[in-house]
């Protein structure tokens, strides 16, 4: 499912974010940056053991923030690990979510990236609710996206049925209007 945000492109692909072709891939890492399971699990261990090397010597990130990596074996050239929140019903949870979402677009823009694939940041581990996560999630893409066009597109790259089901609904519900496919 694809929509426009102005002239670029938001959009929703069920699969791996680890075979994605694009400029980054975004991690849904923790404030170590160490290795974990799920998606960061996925990703690190496609990428080869530098990426946990250079994860390593840069060594934390804040929750609600992001940093950038190289690739390694990855197709995308880089890896940018952003730092959700781990859910707690707490109203600080929905600000942070965007916050980590909102950093991992600024790194991209900054460093000229105009491809960039999310997962559904903080709905496995950490055990956000996919039904208030994933429309943070996609208003705070398509609201960057309307302020600085020069990211090109925006994929979520959705794992699992219930995930997608979750997001299309979503984009629904923040009244995004899908092109004719
Ligand atoms: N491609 C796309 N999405 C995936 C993939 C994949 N290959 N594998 C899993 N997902 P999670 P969190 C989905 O738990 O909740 C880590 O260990 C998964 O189905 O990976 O932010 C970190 O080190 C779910 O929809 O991330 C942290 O400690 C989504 O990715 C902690 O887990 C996110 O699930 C972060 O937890």
């Amino acid at each position: 499912m694809r929509f426009a945000v102005g002239n670029s492109i938001l959009e929703l692909l069920p699969g791996n974010i680890v075979l994605q072709d694009v400029d980054a891939i975004v991690n849904a890492a923790n404030e170590t940056l160490a290795p974990g399971g799920g998606v960061s699990g996925a990703i690190h261990r496609a990428a080869g053991p530098q990426l946990a090397e250079e994860c390593a010597r840069i060594g934390h990130c804040p929750t609600g923030e992001a940093r950038m990596t190289a690739g390694y074996r990855l197709k995308a050239r880089h890896v940018i690990h952003a730092v959700g929140p781990r859910y707690g019903a707490h109203p600080r949870d929905a600000e942070l979510l965007a916050s980590a979402y909102r950093h991992a677009l600024q790194l991209a823009e900054q460093h000229g990236l105009r491809s960039i694939a999310f997962p559904s940041i903080s709905t496995g581990i950490y055990g956000y609710p996919l039904d208030l996560a994933a429309p943070i999630a996609l208003a705070t893409c398509r609201d960057f996206l309307h302020s600085h066009p020069a990211v090109a597109l925006v994929r979520f790259v959705l794992f699992d049925e219930e995930t997608r089901l979750a997001y299309e609904h979503a984009a629904r519900t923040i009244g995004l209007a899908p092109e004719p496919e």
